[in-house]
């Protein structure tokens, strides 16, 4: 299947639900979740260090060092299931990717709170594949104040890849939120190009 286009103003913002087939989603949980050198890292949040809720690691080229929320990531080299499926990330959506950033959420404690993926490092147009396995979670889309726009939530299951590019980190923020429900891991794995500053 296809990307296909989400209407959203003042973004690009493309979804295939089913990019990966649901058994080949579940053996690439099971063997990335044992594979990857998995950290739970402080991180600065309103001047105070606080634990992210959630597990996450960096892997990519060696020049691909990347900088968020007070943290510098060295990239791990490359494991073969993850150049597989940049390869295959590259071919689906014409760009071009250097590394990518795991995000493991244990259960619905762990979460990702609103915000952009605007560091200097990925360009002023930054392009962001985002490919999900495991659990089902809700992703959720807002416009930044002064853009006329509602907000979006899209439940992305296993197997889904969501592509982010032109000018939808200018404009809008997301997030990955708690949930109450019962629900088991979900793997994220978001490919980046690391430009330099
Ligand atoms: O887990 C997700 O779907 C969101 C991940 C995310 O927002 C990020 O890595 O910047």
């Amino acid at each position: 299947m296809p990307l296909q286009p989400l209407l959203l103003p003042a973004a690009e913002v493309l979804l295939d639900t089913g990019f990966l087939a649901p058994t080949e989603a579940a053996a690439l949980l099971a063997e990335l979740t044992a594979a990857v050198l998995w950290q739970q890292q402080p991180i600065r949040l309103f001047g105070k260090e606080v634990m992210q809720p959630r597990m996450t690691a960096w892997y990519g080229d060696p020049e691909a060092t990347y900088r968020y929320s007070g943290l510098r990531l060295d990239p791990l080299p490359w494991l073969p299931a993850l150049q597989q499926l940049r390869a295959r990330v590259e071919a689906a959506t014409g760009a071009r990717f250097n590394s990518v950033l795991l995000n493991l959420y244990r259960s619905g404690h762990d979460s990702m709170g609103y915000h952009a993926d605007n560091e200097p490092e990925l360009g002023p147009a930054p392009v962001i594949a985002s490919l999900t396995l495991g659990a089902t979670r809700t992703f959720r889309l807002r416009p930044r104040p002064g853009v006329p726009a509602h907000g979006l939530s899209l439940p992305l299951t296993a197997g889904s890849l969501l592509l982010m590019r032109g000018p939808t980190q200018q404009n809008w923020l997301h997030a990955l939120p708690k949930t109450a429900r019962p629900v088991g891991p979900r793997l994220n794995l978001t490919f980046r190009l690391v430009v330099g500053r």
